[in-house]
């Protein structure tokens, strides 16, 4: 069938929008129609050309929500007319991960997804003949994508599409983070360094959770307002610190944080973040994805000391389990979702999207097709 997508040819380039070919799903797979579809900084990471995974020609997008429209042969969890998710992260429950309760990484499809490619090595997307890849599994940025059975989240339907999309990434990613990796206790002392999408989903997370002291800190004084809304009951800016952040951070904290997030992907702050935390159980949980090549570094003591560092990909969240429940609270106005979503544009506009997320003029730009 004809589809219409933002195709990304090559990196450094503007997406353009075009038809292309998608065949239908095969064994295990599913065609949905993706209703809306966020725009997230790794989508503008793998685009800028420094992600070293990035693949082109490819249909970028991992943020979205739609309708399955056909399944393919041996399909059981999900029907035509149901609403879903995909997933980046998807939940086979069968491999040795699924199996293991500390962990949310799938491996079931991980060779062939990192390539680009679906489970039995080939694409479904093709322009002139020639295959184009697929994404992060997803390929949000058409109005119809085929995916992998185990890559969908059946969520209800009276859920909107263009604001439940989050959850395919950054609302997720933040909230599970405080709820499913860090395990945060009501009453801790959080602190989170960066306010965007995802740090801002980590404050009402921990909110969420009870937490008594929520420490935000960010570069953009202009951050503050939004922060508070969202939970964080007192904020810094790194600028306006005299001395040494982690010891302000520490004085601020009485001692240090039970937790503190990583929510930029810049090494410095990841070693700061563990280090303003709390002697003898302290959790640094990284969830910011630094550039290709760099890494971080402390003084080992730091850990002997009782730090750790974690990392936390899609919030640890196991997306066929967790989302639908994410959903429902989000239904149930025990998260908010609206207040994120700062601007909507037309697929036509996509690369608008880009512009605005560059510039830091919004939290998350939703496409509707
Ligand atoms: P964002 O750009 O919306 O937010 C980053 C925030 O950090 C901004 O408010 C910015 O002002 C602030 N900031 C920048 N430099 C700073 C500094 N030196 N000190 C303090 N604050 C600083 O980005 P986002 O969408 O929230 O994503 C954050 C990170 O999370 C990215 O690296 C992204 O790739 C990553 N991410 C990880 C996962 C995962 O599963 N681990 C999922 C999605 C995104
Ligand atoms: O299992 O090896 C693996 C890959 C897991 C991918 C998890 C990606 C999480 C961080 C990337 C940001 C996503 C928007
Ligand atoms: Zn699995």
């Amino acid at each position: 069938m004809d589809v219409r997508a933002a195709v990304a040819h090559q990196a450094g380039q503007p997406l353009t929008i075009e038809t292309v070919q998608l065949d239908g799903p095969r064994a295990g797979e599913v065609l949905v129609e993706i209703k809306a579809t966020g725009v997230c900084h790794t989508d503008a990471y793998t685009l800028s050309g420094r992600d070293p995974e990035g693949l082109f020609p490819a249909i970028l997008g991992h943020e979205g929500a739609g309708v399955v429209v056909e399944v393919g042969a041996g399909v059981t969890s999900v029907k035509p007319g149901d609403h879903v998710i995909p997933l980046y992260t998807p939940e086979c429950r069968q491999c040795e991960y699924c199996l293991n309760p500390k962990t949310n990484l799938c491996q079931a499809i991980r060779p062939t997804q990192g390539k680009g490619l679906m489970p039995d090595g080939t694409s479904r997307f093709s322009l002139g003949g020639q295959p184009i890849l697929h994404y992060m599994g997803t390929s949000t940025f058409a109005n119809f994508t085929v995916l992998p059975e185990i890559a969908v989240a059946k969520v209800r339907e009276d859920a909107p599409f263009d604001k439940i999309c989050y959850i395919g990434c950054g609302v997720t990613t933040g909230i599970g983070a405080v709820i499913y990796t860090a395990k945060v206790e009501p009453g801790s002392k959080v602190v989170v360094f960066g306010l965007g999408g995802i740090g801002l989903n980590v404050i009402q997370g921990a909110r969420m959770v009870g937490a008594d002291m929520i420490v935000g800190v960010d570069v953009n004084p202009s951050k503050k307002a939004m922060a508070e809304k969202f939970g964080m009951t007192h904020f810094v800016n790194p600028k306006e610190v005299g001395g040494d952040l982690v010891n302000y951070l520490v004085d601020l904290t009485k001692g240090g944080a039970d937790y503190a997030f990583e929510c930029v992907g810049n090494v410095t702050l990841m070693r700061q973040a563990l280090e303003c935390c709390h002697k003898g159980w302290g959790e640094c949980i990284i969830i910011g994805v630094a550039g290709a090549g760099e890494e971080i570094a402390t003084r080992p003591f730091q850990l002997v000391t009782g730090r750790s560092w974690r990392g936390s990909a899609f919030g640890g969240a196991r997306g066929r389990t967790d989302v639908p429940k994410i959903v429902d609270w989000y239904m149930e106005g025990k998260i908010n979702i609206d207040d994120l979503i700062t601007h909507v544009l037309p697929l036509e506009k996509i690369n608008d999207a880009f512009e605005l997320m560059h510039e830091g003029h919004s939290i998350r730009t939703v496409v509707t097709f």
